[in-house]
């Protein structure tokens, strides 16, 4: 490596670039077959462990039937997730990185294509849950139509400013687990704060998957999304 110049350094950013720019191409290919299924997709983006599958199944117990929900799961290992969404009788597509703590474009192609097969008859929203990862997603278009990133109160309140990719590319910022409110010093004001500093659009909502306090915030957001006058200009076109 030449420390002078740092010409090493420059050989990498031209292979990400690459990479990204692959990406990008497969994430419009991927676009226009969620659009054809006549679907919104929604990439869901978190820390391990913040909530994001129980969002998900306390989604379906309270719109399952008025929707058409298919799922697309990305972990590094293990169909556990997938198979939680099943159990509620909803298709899910497991995808496994075998070591990568993001998806990429080409692998949710193969999802997608998955998906289809077992949903004929189309969908109305597309949840594909990424690796438990607040760094790497960020930086990887899937085709989604719109990124949530969720934060759970036990993490802590100065998470959007340590990790601020994740929030400027997102549309939606799902604080989680906000029964825990009372046993973790995490400050409602400080995380809103940030967050709307990074991305002063960010639409926040605060939720419990448990108690299911907020979560007609949440079903309404999901509602006003499908019945959105741009998917169902895509569906018309489809
Ligand atoms: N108290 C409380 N616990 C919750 C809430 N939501 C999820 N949990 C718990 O948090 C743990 C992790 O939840 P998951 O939904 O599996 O988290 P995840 O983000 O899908 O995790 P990964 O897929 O591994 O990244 C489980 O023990 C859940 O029961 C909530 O609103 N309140
Ligand atoms: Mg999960």
């Amino acid at each position: 490596m030449c420390e002078e110049c740092g010409c090493a350094n420059r050989k990498i950013l031209h292979v990400n670039k690459a990479v990204l720019a692959a990406n990008d191409a497969m994430a419009g290919l991927n676009r226009k077959r969620i659009e054809a299924m006549g679907a919104v997709a929604i990439n869901l983006m978190s820390s391990p462990g913040s909530g994001k599958t129980t969002l998900l199944e306390k989604t379906i117990d309270l719109v399952g039937d008025s929707l058409k929900i298919g799922v697309i799961e990305g972990d590094i290992e293990t169909d556990r997730d997938a198979a939680r969404i099943r159990a509620r009788g909803i298709p899910a597509v497991q995808l496994t990185t075998g070591g990568a703590c993001h998806l990429d474009a080409p692998l949710v192609h193969r999802g997608l294509y998955e998906l289809e097969v077992q949903t004929p008859c189309g969908l109305d929203i597309i949840f594909i849950e990424n690796v438990g990862n607040l760094v790497c997603p960020a930086s990887f278009s899937l085709g989604e139509h719109k990124r949530v990133v969720l934060l759970s109160v036990p993490e802590g309140s100065d998470k959007p400013a340590k990790y601020p990719r994740a929030f400027m590319g997102s549309q939606v910022f799902v604080i989680t687990k906000t029964d825990l409110m009372p046993y973790f010093d995490f400050s409602l004001a400080e995380a809103e704060k940030e967050a709307l500093r990074l991305n002063p659009r960010l639409n926040i909502l605060c939720l419990s998957s448990v108690n299911g306090d907020g979560m007609d915030g949440w079903i309404d957001y999901l509602n006003k999304l499908v019945n959105s006058p741009a998917r169902t200009r895509a569906r018309v076109v489809a």
